[in-house]
């Protein structure tokens, strides 16, 4: 690792397998098979489309899926990207698919979250989106439009555009390190983020429990548990931390 300055801009892209270790579920799981959509018809349960013709098995799907948040904890790769964040001099950006809160309780401050949050409910009668931890239901009242029915989980399904994508899209072209971890790279805009990254002179990472089909695409990798390669990659950023 070159010395780096205080104006070194680093992009960092979590997916599901930085929250693996905390007991959530990764949706594809890994080579033997497994995962979210092995157990859910993905098209029944995360699009537009299941929402309008089935409400109420996509708020069980989701409901059983934020209960699921009160029973786990961060684990250290959330902890080391929150140090990260707080101690490296340049610039540190935290683009997660993940619609879990791990890294804001891991310690991380702006996190920018492009599939949404569990935790927050938005109301399709006027848009307005709140903080919601309790079950969604059909019945659930907006408490903004007073609306009944509209009321759905503020996460992107397939189909809708992700959040604060102008705004990823200008980090990407302006930092100097890019790094996805815990991401099986299947899911775009967020599988195009390293050629995106790459294109505009960034020096791009891949860190994951195993190969990916996107592996080639990353200058460097680094294979393991992210609890325990992230961890090891954050310390060798903060030790190669100088003002050149
Ligand atoms: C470990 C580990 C451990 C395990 N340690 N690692 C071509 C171009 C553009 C778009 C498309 C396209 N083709 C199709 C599309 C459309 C579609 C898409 O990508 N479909 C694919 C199936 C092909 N995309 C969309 O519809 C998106 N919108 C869109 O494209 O809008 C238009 C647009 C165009 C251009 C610019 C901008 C916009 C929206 C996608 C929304 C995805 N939503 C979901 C559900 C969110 C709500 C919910 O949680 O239910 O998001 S799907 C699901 O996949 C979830 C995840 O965030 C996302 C990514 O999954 P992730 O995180 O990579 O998890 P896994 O399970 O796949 O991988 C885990 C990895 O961890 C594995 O590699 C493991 O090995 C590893 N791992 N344990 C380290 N301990």
């Amino acid at each position: 690792m070159a010395r780096l300055h205080q104006d070194f801009s680093i992009v960092i892209l979590t997916g599901a397998g930085t929250s693996a270790e905390s007991g959530l579920d990764t949706f594809r799981g890994s080579s033997g098979g497994g995962g979210i959509w092995a157990q859910h018809n993905l098209e029944e349960v995360a699009t537009p489309e299941a929402f309008a013709k089935d409400p109420d098995l996509v708020h069980a799907f989701y409901n059983a899926r934020r209960a699921a948040l009160f029973n786990v904890e961060p684990n250290a790769a959330h902890q080391a990207l929150a140090k990260l964040e707080q101690a490296f001099a340049g610039n540190v950006t935290l683009v997660t698919q993940n619609v879990d809160d791990l890294h804001e309780r891991g310690g991380s401050k702006s996190t920018i979250h492009m599939h949404g949050e569990l935790r927050r409910a938005r109301c399709t009668a006027c848009d307005a989106r709140f903080e919601w931890l309790d079950d969604l239901l059909v019945s659930s009242v907006c408490p903004s439009c007073q609306s009944v029915g509209g009321m759905r989980p503020d996460v992107v399904w397939f189909g809708e555009m992700p959040y604060q994508m102008g705004r990823i899209y200008e980090l990407l072209e302006v930092c100097d390190l890019f790094a996805a971890i815990g991401t099986s790279g299947n899911v775009y805009p967020a599988a195009q983020f390293v050629h995106h990254a790459a294109s505009h002179g960034a020096e791009t990472y891949e860190l994951n429990l195993e190969p990916t089909g996107s592996s080639r695409d990353f200058h460097r990798r680094a294979y393991g548990k992210a609890s325990e390669i992230v961890p090891d990659w954050v310390e060798s950023l903060l030790r190669g931390q100088r003002v050149s």
